[in-house]
């Protein structure tokens, strides 16, 4: 038997496409909703990642469709951002041209996979009605405080005159020119993200997230509890303020560190050492945060030559300047215990800096650094105090002199909101001289981006939009003056912040989304997409999420209920003798070699990342049209566990294509008037799909599938009822072929249309316990039973045993049962 693939995968398609199929429910009842995330339109259209995520929403989104939920199951366009802009800067095409053209292009590939997306609700974060609404939200967020300006250092390159990202620095220097970069306060547009750091840490524990995206926000917001503590500095009236988390070691102090940008700097280094401090300074400057506080760096550092005085104990230490202490953490400044903490120890071993034990343990024994608990020793009054007490106590000591304060410290920063490029959201801003910064009205919201004859930056380091003199002047909405628009652009992120609240309610044109239809359809009850989200959009959305729910805008206090989270996908990639990568459509595969097409050569394989040099990234355009969507669907979906990493193989893909054409073939050995009898592999493979799905355990759903389908294939003649089973399990994972051989089995509507299998779980249990029978407990008798039959069907059973029967003569005063292990029957 033969399917046509790209056709009959067409036929469907066009199918469901004009009868709406898998459109957006009109009903909320028994509401899911199920959320991808939205793409990129890259030119290079869907990637197999992709395609593992997107089938996977799909997957659920049929199976809860066929279990009568009302599903909203939509996706749209994350089109803002810069590789448009870099694409339109080097072709001089227009970045909508270009966004447009992948757009369809996806689309394409979205519909020939199946995907059965509400289209109706489409959106696309460059149109005008969609980001009306983005700068919307950014003026309530302005209203409410949590917007504001600031001046803020950036990169700066001084021969491009433009701001750079610390990801453009090469080495100190402008990637693009080689110019020697330097810091720059540039005013910035900021939004408040520090406000909701409390909520955004605590409220995680109510989300069905995976564990390592929880602790990646926790760590990033990175909160700590500590203290500051005051050191006097021997020459002045000043003090060093410092942050610890570890009070308790306070006596271990042996030295201070400032970091090179602390304002304290320049009157602390003494005569002699200044050159010097300077010198380590300039040499610095460039390295990155992430270099500075790697442990495993070498920790470099100057002496300043003077001294602060320890407030616990009057102890004169030495000042140091070391990068290793980031300026806008904490208070930029650290009191340095080298026996307990292990930058402190490296820094303190290489400048040959005094070590002091000050917490021992058991397991602590000569060991240094110690960074685990104990009690205090060389302490002082203090000594011999847990780790708490002492805290507590030196707390409670130094604040008397106002020298400590218990601090909360967050590792967060405020967002730094604006960018200077072109294609972005303006921010709905106008600058007046008299007015200050005015917030344009809503009646005159969206303020379109402007059509620019060139994308690239000016050359004063503003946007493209501050060339365009008749956009930028305009009338302060408040005094009517002469006032300037902030040519300023929303980062990448700002779209994706709210656009599964417009899903909700794509086409309202007097509100971003109405208050009856979001209290129906929030939250997002499950959330697909890939993890390199997790500080990033998943935290800036949840931000914006509580900020509207303060404002009373949407109903629940988190956007994203459940979140799961997907493996990437890797592939073979393939080298020649001389390490070359060779593409993957050169290669040709024998079992377990591989060789050149060509050449004849022997390759090497190793699995990576796929990317274009290695020649090995697949494209799903070129399956779908070799095997057909569905084995490329049911293969992503079989690959591996479905959170975890996998490695994509063509002849794994083969077996998938082998199984569809099994579970097709099965379609000829139909009784002609079939039993509805269901056995127990049917039955059990019912029940373990259904939760496999739930639980996303799609790998496990498929084997289970073709289990069920070699089961079949094993009989004679397949009763319909059986085999329509099997079609209706497999209906989510391969739609297209499911549909033909629903049709072809007599069938004139949709498989979608049906309800998904429901199956009396007993039927499902092949499993027997060996009941144990005692009468006044002494064992009389077994009993051989199904696992989990209930306490009466047992006791029942266990009486009416041959050898039980006749010892119930007198009477039987009670029963004593023990689930699928014993009865114990007392007589009178
Ligand atoms: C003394 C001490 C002793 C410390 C000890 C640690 C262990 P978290 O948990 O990340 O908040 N620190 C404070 N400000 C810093 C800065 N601006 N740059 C680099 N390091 C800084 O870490 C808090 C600890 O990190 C603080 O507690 C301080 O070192 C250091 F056995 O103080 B600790
Ligand atoms: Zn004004």
């Amino acid at each position: 038997m033969k399917y046509d693939f790209p056709q009959l995968d067409h036929k469907w398609q066009k199918i469901w496409a004009d009868s709406k199929q898998f459109n957006a429910p009109t009903s909320s009842k028994s509401k899911k909703y199920v959320l991808d995330m939205f793409p990129y339109p890259s030119g290079d259209g869907m990637h197999i990642g992709h395609v593992r995520i997107y089938t996977a929403s799909d997957v659920l989104s049929k199976y809860l469709m066929m279990n009568g939920h009302s599903v909203l199951h939509p996706t749209g366009w994350d089109a803002f951002g810069l590789p448009a802009e870099n694409y339109a800067i080097k072709h001089s095409v227009h970045p909508t041209v270009s966004t447009s053209k992948n757009i369809s292009n996806i689309k394409r590939q979205m519909s020939e996979l199946g995907f059965g997306y509400n289209w109706d609700r489409e959106i696309n974060t460059t149109n005008p009605e969609y980001y009306k609404w983005t700068q919307w939200i950014f003026i309530q967020l302005y209203k409410a405080g949590l917007a504001y300006e600031a001046d803020v250092p950036i990169n700066w390159c001084p021969k491009d005159k433009t701001g750079l990202a610390n990801e453009e620095v090469i080495n100190g220097k402008c990637e693009r020119c080689g110019t020697l970069v330097e810091k720059r306060n540039m005013r910035q547009w900021m939004l408040k993200i520090t406000a909701y750091a409390d909520r955004l840490l605590a409220d995680l524990d109510q989300l069905d997230w995976p564990e390592h995206i929880i602790t990646m926000q926790r760590n990033w917001i990175g909160k700590s509890n500590g203290a500051t503590i005051k050191f006097r500095l021997e020459k002045s009236n000043q003090m060093a303020e410092v942050f610890t988390t570890r009070l308790d070691t306070l006596f271990g102090a042996t030295y201070v560190v400032l970091a090179p940008e602390h304002p304290l700097v320049g009157s602390v280094v003494s005569p002699d050492q200044r050159a010097e401090v300077e010198r380590y300074i300039k040499d610095t400057a460039e390295i990155s945060e992430f270099e500075r506080i790697a442990v495993d760096k070498p920790k470099t550092g100057v002496f300043s030559g003077t001294y602060a005085i320890n407030p616990v104990n009057d102890a004169k230490i030495p000042i140091w300047i070391a990068n290793y202490v980031l300026p806008h953490y904490g208070t930029g400044a650290i009191m340095a215990v080298p026996a307990h903490d292990e930058r402190d120890y490296a820094f303190a071993q290489k400048h040959q800096l005094p070590i002091i034990s000050v917490i021992k343990s058991k397991d602590s024994e000569g060991q240094l650094p110690y960074v685990g608990d104990g009690v205090l020793e060389n302490s002082g009054e203090f000594n011999g105090l847990t780790v708490n007490d002492a805290t507590k106590k030196i707390v409670a000591k130094l604040s008397q002199n106002h020298l400590a304060e218990l601090k909360t410290q967050y590792k967060l920063r405020d967002w730094v909101f604006s960018r200077q490029r072109y294609w972005g959201e303006p921010i709905p801003i106008i600058h007046c001289d008299k007015c200050g910064a005015v917030p344009v009205p809503d009646a005159d919201l969206p303020v379109k981006l402007p059509e620019v004859e060139k994308y690239e930056p000016t050359g004063t380091g503003e946007s493209p939009l501050a060339a365009i003199s008749d956009w930028v002047n305009v009338k302060c909405p408040k005094c009517g003056g002469a006032a300037k628009r902030e040519t300023n652009t929303m980062p990448q992120w700002a779209g994706s912040c709210w656009y599964y609240l417009r899903f909700i309610d794509p086409q309202n044109k007097a509100e971003f989304a109405s208050q009856a239809l979001l209290k129906e359809w929030l939250p997002v009850d499950c959330y697909l997409g890939g993890a390199e989200h997790a500080v990033l959009h998943l935290l800036y959305a949840r931000f914006w999420h509580k900020f509207l729910f303060d404002q009373k805008l949407v109903p629940t206090s988190e956007p994203f209920q459940r979140l799961e989270s997907v493996g990437i996908v890797l592939a073979n990639a393939y080298k020649d003798s001389a390490g070359r990568y060779v593409h993957i459509s050169d290669v040709v595969v024998d079992g377990e070699m591989a060789f050149h097409k060509s050449t004849s050569e022997v390759l090497t394989v190793e699995v990576e990342k796929m990317s274009k040099s290695k020649g090995n990234v697949v494209s799903p355009d070129d399956v779908i049209t070799k095997f057909g969507a569905d084995a490329l669907r049911v293969y992503m979906m079989f690959i591996g566990s479905w959170n975890e990493m996998c490695s994509f193989d063509i002849q794994g893909l083969q077996g998938s294509s082998r199984f569809l054409y099994k579970a097709a073939s099965l379609s000829e050995l139909l009784e002609d008037k079939g039993s509805e009898q269901i056995d127990l592999i049917t039955a059990k493979s019912v029940i373990k799909v259904t939760s496999d799905i739930e639980k996303m355990q799609f790998n496990t759903a498929i084997s289970q599938l073709m289990i069920f389908a070699n089961h079949l294939s094993t009989l004679k003649t397949i009763n319909v009822t059986q085999y329509e089973y099997l079609l209706q399990l497999l209906a989510p994972f391969a739609p297209h072929l499911v549909e033909e051989l629903w049709q072809k089995i007599g069938h004139d509507t949709s498989i979608f249309n049906t309800s998904w299998p429901k199956i009396d779980p007993k039927l499902a249990i092949d499993e027997n316990v060996t009941i144990v029978v005692q009468v006044n407990g002494k064992v009389r008798s077994k009993i051989i039973i199904p696992i989990h039959t209930s306490e009466t069907e047992v006791v029942t059973a266990a009486k009416q045993d041959s050898k039980i029967s006749p010892l119930l003569n007198q009477g039987i005063l009670k029963v004593i049962y023990v689930p699928d292990k014993l009865v114990n029957i007392v007589t009178k």
